[in-house]
Protein backbone atom coordinates (compact mmCIF):
# COMPACT_ATOMS: atom_id res chain seq x y z
CA UNK A 1 0.00 0.00 0.00
CA UNK A 2 0.88 3.57 -0.82
CA UNK A 3 1.24 6.00 2.20
CA UNK A 4 0.29 9.61 1.57
CA UNK A 5 3.79 11.29 1.66
CA UNK A 6 5.58 8.00 0.33
CA UNK A 7 5.98 9.74 -2.51
CA UNK A 8 7.35 13.14 -1.29
CA UNK A 9 9.51 11.16 0.68
CA UNK A 10 11.04 8.92 -2.09
CA UNK A 11 11.52 12.56 -3.76
CA UNK A 12 13.01 14.12 -1.00
CA UNK A 13 15.52 11.36 -0.98
CA UNK A 14 16.11 11.26 -4.57
CA UNK A 15 17.05 14.75 -4.12
CA UNK A 16 19.30 14.40 -1.46
CA UNK A 17 21.04 11.35 -3.31
CA UNK A 18 21.21 14.28 -6.68
CA UNK A 19 22.79 16.60 -3.69
CA UNK A 20 25.19 14.04 -2.27
CA UNK A 21 26.72 12.86 -5.08
CA UNK A 22 26.99 16.64 -6.70
CA UNK A 23 28.76 17.51 -3.50
CA UNK A 24 31.02 14.26 -3.86
CA UNK A 25 31.54 14.87 -7.53
CA UNK A 26 32.52 18.68 -6.75
CA UNK A 27 34.12 18.82 -3.74
CA UNK A 28 35.81 15.63 -2.95
CA UNK A 29 38.15 15.28 -5.45
CA UNK A 30 41.52 14.44 -4.80
CA UNK A 31 42.76 18.06 -4.86
CA UNK A 32 40.28 18.95 -2.43
CA UNK A 33 41.77 19.71 1.15
CA UNK A 34 38.73 20.99 3.30
CA UNK A 35 36.40 17.97 3.03
CA UNK A 36 34.61 19.23 6.25
CA UNK A 37 33.12 22.26 3.95
CA UNK A 38 31.84 19.57 1.62
CA UNK A 39 29.88 18.18 4.31
CA UNK A 40 28.52 20.98 5.98
CA UNK A 41 26.81 22.26 2.47
CA UNK A 42 24.86 18.56 2.63
CA UNK A 43 21.53 20.80 3.38
CA UNK A 44 21.68 22.58 0.30
CA UNK A 45 19.55 22.09 -2.60
CA UNK A 46 21.44 20.44 -5.76
CA UNK A 47 22.85 23.28 -8.49
CA UNK A 48 21.15 22.37 -11.85
CA UNK A 49 23.41 25.42 -13.46
CA UNK A 50 21.95 25.06 -17.20
CA UNK A 51 24.30 24.53 -19.90
CA UNK A 52 24.81 28.03 -21.76
CA UNK A 53 24.77 27.35 -25.27
CA UNK A 54 28.36 29.06 -27.25
CA UNK A 55 26.91 28.87 -30.64
CA UNK A 56 23.57 30.68 -29.34
CA UNK A 57 25.50 33.67 -27.73
CA UNK A 58 27.97 34.01 -31.13
CA UNK A 59 25.24 34.12 -33.59
CA UNK A 60 23.93 37.75 -30.91
CA UNK A 61 27.43 38.66 -31.45
CA UNK A 62 27.23 38.38 -35.23
CA UNK A 63 23.64 39.90 -35.89
CA UNK A 64 25.02 42.70 -33.70
CA UNK A 65 28.19 43.05 -36.38
CA UNK A 66 25.59 42.57 -38.99
CA UNK A 67 23.95 45.98 -38.21
CA UNK A 68 27.03 48.16 -38.72
CA UNK A 69 29.23 49.68 -36.66
CA UNK A 70 26.54 50.81 -33.65
CA UNK A 71 27.40 54.82 -33.13
CA UNK A 72 24.94 56.60 -32.04
CA UNK A 73 23.15 58.50 -34.13
CA UNK A 74 23.30 56.21 -37.17
CA UNK A 75 20.70 53.52 -38.66
CA UNK A 76 22.90 50.91 -37.38
CA UNK A 77 22.06 51.63 -33.54
CA UNK A 78 18.58 52.38 -34.00
CA UNK A 79 18.25 49.21 -36.04
CA UNK A 80 20.38 47.41 -33.09
CA UNK A 81 18.51 48.89 -29.97
CA UNK A 82 15.24 47.90 -31.52
CA UNK A 83 16.33 44.26 -32.34
CA UNK A 84 17.86 43.74 -28.84
CA UNK A 85 14.81 45.16 -27.17
CA UNK A 86 12.75 43.14 -28.84
CA UNK A 87 14.92 39.67 -28.52
CA UNK A 88 14.65 41.32 -24.52
CA UNK A 89 11.28 41.22 -24.38
CA UNK A 90 11.03 38.03 -25.42
CA UNK A 91 13.02 36.73 -22.29
CA UNK A 92 12.89 38.89 -19.83
CA UNK A 93 9.70 39.71 -17.82
CA UNK A 94 10.35 43.70 -18.26
CA UNK A 95 12.29 45.82 -20.45
CA UNK A 96 12.45 49.50 -19.57
CA UNK A 97 14.40 51.57 -22.68
CA UNK A 98 16.03 54.70 -21.30
CA UNK A 99 15.67 57.42 -24.39
CA UNK A 100 18.08 60.33 -23.63
CA UNK A 101 20.34 62.47 -24.84
CA UNK A 102 23.93 63.37 -24.27
CA UNK A 103 26.46 65.88 -25.07
CA UNK A 104 30.01 64.14 -26.28
CA UNK A 105 33.43 65.43 -25.88
CA UNK A 106 33.37 66.99 -29.79
CA UNK A 107 30.21 69.07 -29.03
CA UNK A 108 27.90 66.57 -30.84
CA UNK A 109 24.52 65.86 -29.10
CA UNK A 110 23.92 61.73 -29.17
CA UNK A 111 20.60 60.34 -29.33
CA UNK A 112 21.50 57.54 -26.82
CA UNK A 113 19.48 54.35 -24.66
CA UNK A 114 20.08 52.07 -21.96
CA UNK A 115 18.51 48.73 -22.46
CA UNK A 116 17.07 47.19 -18.74
CA UNK A 117 16.28 43.44 -18.87
CA UNK A 118 14.76 42.63 -15.27
CA UNK A 119 14.07 39.01 -14.30
CA UNK A 120 11.52 38.85 -11.28
CA UNK A 121 11.81 42.39 -10.97
CA UNK A 122 9.33 42.52 -7.80
CA UNK A 123 12.61 39.97 -5.33
CA UNK A 124 14.80 42.07 -3.65
CA UNK A 125 18.57 40.89 -3.01
CA UNK A 126 19.14 41.44 -6.96
CA UNK A 127 22.25 40.74 -9.29
CA UNK A 128 22.70 42.98 -12.14
CA UNK A 129 24.63 42.19 -15.02
CA UNK A 130 25.93 44.91 -17.46
CA UNK A 131 28.00 45.33 -20.98
CA UNK A 132 28.05 48.29 -22.80
CA UNK A 133 26.56 47.88 -26.81
CA UNK A 134 27.57 51.17 -28.53
CA UNK A 135 30.41 51.22 -30.76
CA UNK A 136 33.43 53.60 -30.57
CA UNK A 137 33.19 55.95 -33.98
CA UNK A 138 36.91 55.54 -34.59
CA UNK A 139 39.66 53.68 -34.93
CA UNK A 140 42.65 55.72 -33.23
CA UNK A 141 44.56 52.91 -32.07
CA UNK A 142 44.82 51.89 -35.57
CA UNK A 143 47.18 53.13 -37.90
CA UNK A 144 44.81 53.23 -40.92
CA UNK A 145 41.59 54.47 -41.20
CA UNK A 146 41.73 56.32 -37.70
CA UNK A 147 38.37 58.26 -38.80
CA UNK A 148 35.76 55.23 -39.82
CA UNK A 149 34.17 53.27 -37.00
CA UNK A 150 34.94 50.13 -36.12
CA UNK A 151 32.79 47.02 -36.17
CA UNK A 152 33.37 46.08 -32.35
CA UNK A 153 32.48 42.45 -32.60
CA UNK A 154 34.79 42.15 -29.16
CA UNK A 155 34.73 45.54 -27.87
CA UNK A 156 30.69 45.74 -27.25
CA UNK A 157 29.51 42.71 -29.41
CA UNK A 158 30.71 39.98 -26.99
CA UNK A 159 29.75 41.22 -23.63
CA UNK A 160 26.31 41.75 -25.02
CA UNK A 161 26.03 38.35 -26.79
CA UNK A 162 27.23 36.73 -23.77
CA UNK A 163 24.41 38.28 -21.94
CA UNK A 164 21.47 37.68 -24.31
CA UNK A 165 22.08 33.81 -24.05
CA UNK A 166 22.43 34.38 -20.14
CA UNK A 167 18.82 36.17 -20.31
CA UNK A 168 17.15 33.13 -22.79
CA UNK A 169 18.86 30.87 -20.31
CA UNK A 170 16.58 32.33 -17.44
CA UNK A 171 13.41 32.55 -19.56
CA UNK A 172 13.68 29.28 -20.08
CA UNK A 173 15.17 27.64 -16.39
CA UNK A 174 13.56 30.64 -14.40
CA UNK A 175 15.44 30.47 -11.19
CA UNK A 176 14.21 32.23 -8.34
CA UNK A 177 16.30 35.68 -8.67
CA UNK A 178 15.89 38.79 -9.06
CA UNK A 179 18.44 39.66 -12.22
CA UNK A 180 18.72 42.66 -14.02
CA UNK A 181 20.66 42.57 -17.46
CA UNK A 182 21.77 46.19 -18.04
CA UNK A 183 23.18 47.03 -21.59
CA UNK A 184 24.62 50.76 -21.49
CA UNK A 185 24.99 52.86 -24.59
CA UNK A 186 27.64 55.81 -25.18
CA UNK A 187 30.49 54.31 -23.46
CA UNK A 188 32.63 54.08 -26.08
CA UNK A 189 32.59 58.23 -27.25
CA UNK A 190 35.24 58.63 -25.13
CA UNK A 191 37.86 61.73 -26.10
CA UNK A 192 41.05 60.01 -27.82
CA UNK A 193 44.51 60.88 -26.25
CA UNK A 194 44.94 63.07 -29.21
CA UNK A 195 42.27 64.98 -29.88
CA UNK A 196 41.67 68.74 -31.01
CA UNK A 197 39.00 69.57 -28.80
CA UNK A 198 39.28 70.90 -25.36
CA UNK A 199 40.01 68.07 -22.80
CA UNK A 200 36.33 66.51 -21.53
CA UNK A 201 36.42 64.89 -18.24
CA UNK A 202 34.49 61.50 -18.09
CA UNK A 203 34.18 61.40 -21.90
CA UNK A 204 33.88 57.76 -21.43
CA UNK A 205 30.81 55.69 -19.97
CA UNK A 206 28.05 58.71 -20.55
CA UNK A 207 25.35 55.98 -21.01
CA UNK A 208 25.97 54.15 -17.32
CA UNK A 209 26.66 57.72 -15.79
CA UNK A 210 23.20 58.81 -17.11
CA UNK A 211 22.10 55.50 -16.07
CA UNK A 212 23.57 56.61 -12.26
CA UNK A 213 21.95 59.76 -12.17
CA UNK A 214 18.46 58.49 -13.55
CA UNK A 215 17.75 55.11 -12.29
CA UNK A 216 15.70 53.13 -13.81
CA UNK A 217 14.16 52.57 -10.70
CA UNK A 218 14.16 55.13 -7.80
CA UNK A 219 16.55 53.94 -5.20
CA UNK A 220 18.11 50.78 -7.03
CA UNK A 221 20.18 48.21 -5.55
CA UNK A 222 21.88 45.10 -6.19
CA UNK A 223 23.70 42.78 -4.01
CA UNK A 224 26.55 43.20 -6.66
CA UNK A 225 27.03 42.83 -10.46
CA UNK A 226 29.19 42.06 -13.24
CA UNK A 227 30.25 43.91 -16.03
CA UNK A 228 31.93 42.26 -19.51
CA UNK A 229 33.98 43.75 -21.76
CA UNK A 230 35.74 42.61 -24.22
CA UNK A 231 34.84 38.55 -23.40
CA UNK A 232 35.52 37.07 -26.44
CA UNK A 233 38.68 37.26 -28.06
CA UNK A 234 40.50 33.84 -28.19
CA UNK A 235 41.67 31.99 -24.90
CA UNK A 236 40.21 34.49 -22.97
CA UNK A 237 42.10 35.05 -19.83
CA UNK A 238 40.49 37.61 -17.12
CA UNK A 239 43.16 39.50 -14.03
CA UNK A 240 41.75 41.31 -11.22
CA UNK A 241 40.99 44.44 -12.54
CA UNK A 242 42.20 47.27 -9.90
CA UNK A 243 39.31 48.93 -9.73
CA UNK A 244 37.32 46.24 -9.23
CA UNK A 245 39.58 44.85 -6.21
CA UNK A 246 39.45 48.86 -4.95
CA UNK A 247 35.64 48.66 -4.30
CA UNK A 248 34.62 44.71 -4.83
CA UNK A 249 37.27 42.60 -3.90
CA UNK A 250 34.87 40.12 -2.12
CA UNK A 251 32.66 39.92 -5.50
CA UNK A 252 36.04 38.99 -7.48
CA UNK A 253 36.96 36.63 -4.83
CA UNK A 254 33.73 34.46 -5.49
CA UNK A 255 33.42 35.06 -9.02
CA UNK A 256 37.08 33.29 -9.30
CA UNK A 257 36.06 30.70 -6.37
CA UNK A 258 32.99 29.67 -8.87
CA UNK A 259 35.33 29.47 -12.17
CA UNK A 260 37.85 27.51 -10.19
CA UNK A 261 35.21 25.25 -8.13
CA UNK A 262 33.41 24.47 -11.73
CA UNK A 263 36.57 24.15 -13.94
CA UNK A 264 37.30 27.41 -15.43
CA UNK A 265 40.11 28.49 -13.02
CA UNK A 266 42.75 28.90 -15.91
CA UNK A 267 40.68 31.62 -17.28
CA UNK A 268 40.67 33.40 -13.97
CA UNK A 269 44.29 34.46 -13.43
CA UNK A 270 45.26 35.12 -9.75
CA UNK A 271 47.09 38.39 -10.56
CA UNK A 272 46.16 41.84 -10.18
CA UNK A 273 45.82 44.31 -13.07
CA UNK A 274 45.75 48.50 -13.24
CA UNK A 275 42.35 50.23 -12.03
CA UNK A 276 40.86 51.17 -15.45
CA UNK A 277 37.80 53.58 -15.81
CA UNK A 278 34.95 51.23 -17.33
CA UNK A 279 30.63 51.57 -16.37
CA UNK A 280 31.87 49.88 -12.82
CA UNK A 281 33.82 52.82 -11.65
CA UNK A 282 30.54 55.02 -11.97
CA UNK A 283 28.50 52.19 -10.12
CA UNK A 284 30.92 51.75 -7.35
CA UNK A 285 31.83 55.45 -6.95
CA UNK A 286 28.46 56.90 -7.16
CA UNK A 287 25.24 54.15 -6.06
CA UNK A 288 26.93 52.20 -3.06
CA UNK A 289 26.77 48.78 -4.48
CA UNK A 290 29.44 46.61 -5.79
CA UNK A 291 30.79 45.88 -9.91
CA UNK A 292 33.72 44.18 -11.09
CA UNK A 293 34.68 44.18 -14.66
CA UNK A 294 35.44 41.01 -16.57
CA UNK A 295 37.82 42.50 -19.07
CA UNK A 296 40.87 41.31 -21.59
CA UNK A 297 44.01 42.57 -20.63
CA UNK A 298 47.29 41.81 -22.72
CA UNK A 299 50.66 42.92 -21.06
CA UNK A 300 52.43 42.91 -24.06
CA UNK A 301 50.08 45.46 -26.21
CA UNK A 302 50.48 48.96 -25.90
CA UNK A 303 47.19 49.80 -24.68
CA UNK A 304 47.77 47.02 -22.20
CA UNK A 305 43.91 45.67 -23.61
CA UNK A 306 43.34 43.26 -26.15
CA UNK A 307 45.82 43.72 -28.69
CA UNK A 308 43.16 44.85 -31.49
CA UNK A 309 41.26 46.86 -28.88
CA UNK A 310 39.89 49.61 -30.44
CA UNK A 311 41.30 48.56 -34.27
CA UNK A 312 39.93 47.68 -37.73
CA UNK A 313 40.74 44.09 -36.73
CA UNK A 314 38.15 44.09 -33.92
CA UNK A 315 35.70 41.59 -36.45
CA UNK A 316 33.73 38.84 -35.54
CA UNK A 317 36.37 36.04 -36.95
CA UNK A 318 38.52 37.05 -33.51
CA UNK A 319 35.45 35.95 -31.73
CA UNK A 320 36.06 32.63 -30.16
CA UNK A 321 33.17 30.34 -28.83
CA UNK A 322 34.74 29.04 -26.21
CA UNK A 323 35.89 32.28 -24.38
CA UNK A 324 31.99 33.09 -25.10
CA UNK A 325 31.12 29.84 -23.16
CA UNK A 326 33.79 30.40 -20.10
CA UNK A 327 32.48 33.54 -19.67
CA UNK A 328 29.07 32.41 -19.83
CA UNK A 329 28.93 29.46 -18.08
CA UNK A 330 30.63 31.10 -15.36
CA UNK A 331 27.82 33.78 -14.85
CA UNK A 332 25.57 30.73 -15.18
CA UNK A 333 27.20 29.45 -12.17
CA UNK A 334 27.75 32.05 -10.03
CA UNK A 335 24.02 33.06 -10.64
CA UNK A 336 23.05 29.53 -9.59
CA UNK A 337 24.62 29.79 -6.75
CA UNK A 338 22.81 32.37 -5.60
CA UNK A 339 18.83 30.77 -6.25
CA UNK A 340 17.49 30.17 -2.76
CA UNK A 341 14.45 28.20 -2.74
C1 LIG B 1 39.47 53.84 -20.96
O1 LIG B 1 40.08 53.73 -22.00
C2 LIG B 1 39.52 55.05 -20.13
N1 LIG B 1 38.71 52.85 -20.49
C3 LIG B 1 38.46 51.66 -21.24
C4 LIG B 1 37.01 51.48 -21.37
C5 LIG B 1 36.72 50.77 -22.61
C6 LIG B 1 36.67 51.28 -23.85
N2 LIG B 1 36.44 49.49 -22.70
C7 LIG B 1 36.21 49.21 -23.94
N3 LIG B 1 36.34 50.28 -24.66
ZN1 LIG C 1 36.18 50.46 -26.58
Amino acid sequence: MVRPGQNRKSAILFASFIALTFICLSGCDSNSTKPSTATKQTAIVPINTPKFNADSAFAYVKQQVDFGPRVPNTKAHVDCANWMSAKLKEYADTVIVQSFQVRAFDGKVLNSRNIIASFHPDLGNRIMLCAHWDTRPFADQDVERKNEPIDGANDGGSGVGVLMEVARQLSIANPHLGVDIILFDVEDYGQPDESDFPTMEDSYCLGSQYWTKNLHRSNYQARYGILLDMVGSANIQFHKEGTSMQYASDVVDKVWKVAEATGYGTHFINQQRNGIIDDHYYINKSLGFKVIDLIHFEESAPSKFWKHWHTHEDTIDKIDKNSLYVTGQTLLEVLFREVSM
